[in-house]
């Protein structure tokens, strides 16, 4: 996952901004010691203390580019790098008593907990955080919950882990799972998933995870799962929370270069940022 970042610039993530007319301020990289370098931590929460590290300075960073006027993208890597980066924007419009929404596109829903975690994978944890639940250190990252149940929306899931189930049922998020997808159609759903996060709220934080694309055109990330969205689809979601106006942030997020064909995965990542900051096809 290191080497994400790094990918999705190759694939020319810059020229195609500015080729929208946008300033693009590159604003640094967050990088963390090798695993194999790092303390494994506790079984539920695999290297919590470098993960910590990498979400905080994150987050800090992620304000930063908030307090120079600029929306942050922010490219990973791996998803557990969110709740750093929805806690900078939170904490930003927290300070001017606004609230945020949160879009949620993803395979998983990233709510398991120490408790509930099968693999101690953080990446799986990081929506829990957000919502006030998992490691204190995470939750830490916050003064409080990040988000609101009411504001947030995943978008795209397939995945869920049983033991993680129960609490995605009675969190009180809005879920839309593929099987909701495909049987009203991505339109309907993506503008039900706008309502939510964008209504009452300062605007919304996109945090994409290129698993809830299908692995046969998106193959370069960590935890593929077949019976994902297709090119169009993914396409149409980034277009639309762009038509919105809200778009007050986004992660790009899981590109494992290693898993990927001639940086294919990296390409459709760029085209994906560019269609949610203004790209239209006319
Ligand atoms: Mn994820």
């Amino acid at each position: 996952m290191d080497m994400g970042p790094s990918a999705i610039r190759i694939a020319g993530v810059r020229p195609e901004l500015e080729a929208l007319g946008l300033d693009v301020r590159e604003i640094g990289g967050v990088t963390a010691s090798a695993p194999e370098l790092s303390t494994l931590g506790e079984s539920a929460t695999r290297y919590l203390e470098e993960v910590t590290d990498v979400c905080r300075r994150t987050r800090d960073l992620v304000r930063k580019a908030l307090d120079a006027g600029c929306l942050p993208l922010v490219l990973g890597g791996d998803h557990s790098l969110a709740a750093g980066s929805v806690a900078g924007v939170a904490g930003y419009h927290g300070d001017r008593d606004e609230k945020i929404g949160l879009l949620w596109v993803d395979a998983h829903s990233d709510m398991n907990t120490p408790e509930t975690t099968p693999s101690g994978n953080i990446h799986g944890m990081s929506l829990a955080v957000l919502l006030g639940r998992g490691a204190p250190p995470l939750r830490a990252l916050s003064p409080s919950a990040a988000v609101s149940p009411e504001h947030t929306c995943v978008l795209g899931a397939r995945s869920v882990d049983v033991t993680e189930a129960p609490w995605v049922r009675d969190s009180g998020i809005r879920v839309i799972t593929m099987s909701e997808l495909d049987e009203r159609g991505v339109n309907v759903c993506v503008n039900e998933a706008l309502e939510i996060t964008t209504s009452g709220t300062a605007g919304v934080h996109m945090s994409f995870d290129l698993d809830v694309i299908d692995p046969q055109i998106a193959p370069g990330v960590g935890t593929p799962v077949r019976g994902g969205l297709t090119y169009r689809e993914a396409h149409l979601i980034c277009e639309k929370s762009s038509r919105t106006g809200k778009l007050l942030a986004m992660d790009m997020v899981e590109l494992n270069p290693v898993m990927d064909h001639e940086n294919r995965t990296a390409r459709l990542a760029v085209g994906l940022i560019a269609s949610a900051l203004g790209k239209t096809i006319l």
